[in-house]
């Protein structure tokens, strides 16, 4: 009788996984009479507790869409990865990383011509996109360019006409629609209610 309990219990204790409201499994007696039936009526209720859950889960993924879409104009998915420019400005650099760290990513880090002709494209054919924030930063040293997330110097640099020029002090970088969406630095801070930001997500 005590291991028919224990399997009772078990049962009890992954459904307290699927749903809180299981705790009210725990408070009702047992009935020694007929454990059979009890135990059928907890797989019914397990049953039921895990399809909330899925059921909950889906409904948490399509508010994430939801708030993805509110926030990112329609994605581009290259080489497994998904990058989206925000329908927003960002107040400063850091600002925009954390939005990107919020969606599981970071700021979009250019590593190679591949991934830049990628990008450019997408920048270049999103409408009401100008400026858009990349990864990148010479806040540290002048000159020397370093992504802001892991320290390491960009692996891929494309300059736009006379830049870098650090005009009153630019220490990020931005790939710029006017010069085709090549390469120019800006600052870091806030600049313009127009600006964006690129995130490279995980698909
Ligand atoms: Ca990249
Ligand atoms: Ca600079
Ligand atoms: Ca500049």
């Amino acid at each position: 009788m005590v291991s028919i309990r224990l399997l009772v219990m078990l049962w009890g204790l992954q459904c307290i996984s699927c749903n809180a409201d299981s705790d009210s499994l725990w408070t009702s007696k047992l009935p020694e009479q007929d454990l059979q039936s009890f135990i059928d009526s907890l797989i019914q209720q397990q049953k039921k507790l895990c399809t909330n859950e899925k059921n909950s889960v889906k409904a948490l993924k399509n508010q994430v869409e939801n708030v993805t879409n509110l926030l990112f104009y329609p994605p581009l998915i290259y080489n497994n990865k998904k990058y989206v420019i925000s329908k927003v400005p960002y107040q400063s650099s850091e600002e925009a990383m954390t939005y990107c760290t919020a969606f599981g990513g970071y700021l979009a880090e250019v590593n190679d011509q591949n991934e830049y002709r990628a990008l450019q494209n997408f920048v270049l054919n999103t409408p009401e996109v100008d400026v858009v924030l990349v990864a990148g930063s010479d806040a540290k040293q002048e000159g020397i360019w370093l992504y802001q997330r892991t320290g390491k110097p960009l692996s891929f640099l494309d300059w736009g006409p006379g830049q870098p020029d650090n005009l009153g002090d630019e220490d990020c970088l931005n790939m710029w629609k006017k010069f085709g969406g090549k390469m120019n630095d800006l600052p870091c801070g806030f600049r313009s209610s127009q600006d964006r930001f690129l995130c490279e997500l995980p698909k």
